[in-house]
């Protein structure tokens, strides 16, 4: 959707952007169901990039220290406490610029994922840049969807990390595209952008052809020795009004309320998902930094009638829509 589109939705009033987003919501997911995904950190810390916002890079005194890749035993038993704690989906995240073909932690990983990938949750992996042949062995390997966020505008990229480009981001997410592998990608709310950086980040993410599989929508968790600790909240509601146009504006995605839940109230989350949010991180922990207690939010969806859906292994990578262009891999090709 083109950013005046997107611009008309937040001129809105809430309640009748709401209005218009729980109705594309009903059209695209009639079954009042959340996704669970449970996210384990398999390499934390010592991370080469910049990121201004992560705990998990090297140059930050973020008390985060740098640990090895999680042994192959180590990771199956968080997978399958995952699995039969409800969640429907595992996403394994390390703290690298990203993975090499032939690289000793690259063949390592792919094991990894041919073991989760027997335990019929769908398997999400977060590794940093891949190139087409990397993409090709981790969808070879069982993946379901790679995970790999823009997180804000092409203008305000810059502001936030210098290691690497915006353009390096989106040829990562060609290449996961043309190894036939669902694409999550989002963002985050809070990295000091205005709103008009936020839509412009919607306009990629919804320009993808095909649109990703998965949205995550983060709220900045400030981490202590980043430079954006002493960032401000982001409002819960311009939280609810950027679900409610990433609903609107990638009906078939699941939206995930990601990052941030524990600042939230229940009032808050409710009207996330009723706005269209409809997959959540399940379990105390994100990568580094907290996430409500599973108790609580089986508690929650309980109270709301929210019901936990099911995997689906056979997810296939979203068509692409043939009569618009590719997205361009990179602004040089364009
Ligand atoms: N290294 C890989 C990468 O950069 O894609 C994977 C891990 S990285 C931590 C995954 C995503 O977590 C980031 O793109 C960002 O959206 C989110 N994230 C990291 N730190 C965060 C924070 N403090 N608050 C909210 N979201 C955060
Ligand atoms: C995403 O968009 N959010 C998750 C997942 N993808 C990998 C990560 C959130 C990280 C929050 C900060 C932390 O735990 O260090
Ligand atoms: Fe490294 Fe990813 Fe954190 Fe950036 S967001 S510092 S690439 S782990």
């Amino acid at each position: 959707m083109k950013y005046a589109d997107l611009l008309s939705l937040y001129e809105l009033p809430l309640f009748e952007l709401l209005k218009q987003a729980r109705e594309v919501h009903e059209k695209h997911w009639s079954e009042n169901e959340v996704q669970l995904c449970t996210l384990l950190s398999i390499k934390t810390g010592g991370c080469s990039e910049d990121c201004s916002y992560c705990a998990q890079s090297a140059r930050y005194k973020s008390g985060v220290d740098s640990e090895r890749l999680m042994e192959k035993c180590d990771i199956m038993k968080r997978a399958e406490a995952a699995r039969d704690s409800g969640s429907t989906r595992f996403c394994m995240g390390a703290a690298w610029r990203g993975v090499r073909s032939g690289t000793k932690r690259f063949d390592q990983v792919l094991e990894i994922i041919e073991d989760v990938s027997e335990l019929g949750m769908e398997v999400c992996v977060t590794l940093g840049e891949l190139g087409p042949d990397e993409a090709k062995a981790l969808k070879d390997a069982g993946v379901t969807a790679y995970n790999h966020n823009i997180d804000t505008s092409p203008e305000h990229y810059p502001n936030i990390v210098t290691t690497h480009t915006f353009e390096d981001r989106l040829n990562t997410i060609r290449n996961v595209q043309d190894a036939g592998m669902s694409v999550c990608c989002g963002g985050i709310l809070g990295l000091g952008e205005t709103y008009v950086d936020r839509l412009k980040m919607l306009e990629v993410v919804s320009e993808f052809n095909p649109q990703p599989e998965s949205v995550p929508i983060n709220r900045l968790m400030p981490m202590p020795g980043t430079p954006l600790e002493g960032n401000n909240p982001v409002d819960i509601f311009d939280v609810v009004r950027m679900i409610a146009i990433a609903r609107i504006s990638i009906p078939g995605a699941k939206v995930r309320l990601s990052a941030g839940r524990t600042h939230f109230t229940e009032e808050g989350q409710a009207l996330c998902f009723f706005a269209g949010a409809n997959s959540i991180f399940y379990g105390d922990k994100l990568l580094t930094a907290k996430n409500p207690a599973v108790e609580k939010d089986q508690n929650l969806l309980s109270k709301l009638g929210l019901t936990s859906q099911k995997p689906n292994r056979n997810l296939e990578a979203p068509e692409a829509h043939p009569e618009k262009p590719l997205q361009p891999a990179c602004s040089d090709c364009e």
